[in-house]
């Protein structure tokens, strides 16, 4: 290799717990041969999540897209919802799975997030809710989304699929909203290899969630329309063995990133403003570009050097080819043509942070 890397550095590695500690958990699972259906694992997994997260209700599920699509199906929504058009295509493809039409409106480009001073715009007689990604585990701005939310009755899902282990204002980021789902897919910080949550305080929400992924059983007993949204017991294994390592994964991916941020900082790039009051995660290290030709530039130098950087999140969402109606969104559109995710995982060395970086400054 011509960059003193010498293996494929990709955007992310999984977290693997120790393989004697999950092989443990599966004797457990060998001997009493239950698998899924809600099994002890699965509820020693949502009672350790619900005291990590210090909330009611912590309901698993098989990914974070099936969460996203129970929070809808279990608010009852059937009409129009305010989305981010900058963010994972699983936030708008749930919302028109769903039934439910998207109405973007833009982000604000300093934080990624969906500008508040723009939603109120976008409100008609059809919204029902806005559902808001706080993307990269970056809080969205709570406080003027939930004052809007009130003032029009609309309900609140916030998408925080990155948002594990961040925490706002002392309190966990997914404790916000009427609900929060979370993915646990390998590529996060905490997993359970596929997997998500549905997070609430709510008991009402909570109990059409539990039924809703389990075909609409409770008990035996059909309360309402259901889907299979269940996790199995090794799943939920994995989980537990990751759980107590959480908070080390988040120190080291901070010390990486701080790396990130000593080998860049005379690089005409940009970040994300993280908001005051949080507690982050390290979940991911995009930087913007001034341009899109300076990003594709930058992305070809790496993937010489056996590279990988991620555009996350390519191309913005009002532009996905099923959506009838494409409105503009200037700043997303701008932004998801600049941005890059650089490598973050767990045992990336100094000395690779500071190739990739050395890479990059040279590009620019
Ligand atoms: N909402 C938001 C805002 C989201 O970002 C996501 C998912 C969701 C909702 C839905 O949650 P889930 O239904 O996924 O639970 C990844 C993840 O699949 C996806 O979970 C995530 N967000 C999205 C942002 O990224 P890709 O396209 O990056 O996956 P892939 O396979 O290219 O993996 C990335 C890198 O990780 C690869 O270069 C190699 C490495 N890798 C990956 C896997 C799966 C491994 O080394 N081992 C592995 O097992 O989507």
């Amino acid at each position: 290799m011509d960059n003193g890397l010498d293996e494929k550095i990709l955007v992310t590695k999984p977290v693997l717990p120790p393989f004697e500690e999950f092989a443990e958990y599966l004797k457990g699972i060998w001997e009493r041969s239950w698998l899924t259906n809600n099994g002890p694992l699965v509820q020693d997994l949502e009672s350790e999540l619900r005291s990590f997260l210090g909330v009611k209700h912590c309901i698993l599920v098989s990914n974070g897209t099936i969460a996203l699509q129970l929070a809808i199906k279990a608010l009852d929504l059937k009409k129009e919802i305010v989305t981010t058009p900058f963010s994972f295509v699983a936030t708008t493809s749930s919302i028109v799975w769903e039934g439910c039409k998207p109405v973007f409106v833009d982000i604000d480009p300093r934080t990624l997030n969906i500008d508040p001073d723009l939603i109120e715009k976008a409100i008609t007689p059809n919204t029902e809710a806005i559902l808001a990604t706080h993307v990269f585990g970056n809080p969205c701005d709570i406080e003027r989304i939930e004052q809007i939310a009130r003032k029009f009755n609309l309900k609140v899902i916030y998408d925080g699929a990155h948002g594990f282990g961040v925490n706002y204002r002392n309190q966990s980021l997914l404790s916000y909203g009427d609900l929060a789902t979370v993915s646990f897919h390998a590529t996060k910080l905490f997993s359970t290899v596929e997997g998500g949550a549905v997070i609430t305080n709510d008991d009402h929400i909570a109990h059409k969630v539990n039924y809703m992924r389990n075909f609409g059983y409770i008990d035996g007993e059909i309360w309402g329309i259901g889907i299979n949204g269940k996790i199995s017991e090794l799943h939920a294994a994995f989980g537990l063995c990751l759980l107590p390592r959480v908070n080390r994964i988040i120190a080291e991916r901070q010390r990486i990133c701080e790396l990130y941020d000593e080998f860049l900082k005379d690089v005409d790039i940009h970040k994300p403003a993280i908001k005051e009051e949080t507690q982050y995660n390290y979940a991911y290290y995009p930087v913007l570009f001034n341009s899109e030709e300076c990003l594709l530039k930058v992305l070809y130098a790496l993937h010489k050097a056996n590279v990988f950087p991620r555009r996350y999140f390519y191309p913005s969402m009002n532009q996905l080819p099923y959506l009838y109606h494409k409105t503009p969104m200037i700043n997303s559109e701008s932004v998801a043509r600049r941005i890059l995710c650089l490598p973050l995982y767990n045992d990336l060395s100094s000395h690779q942070i500071e190739n990739i970086c050395r890479i990059i400054r040279k590009t620019i």
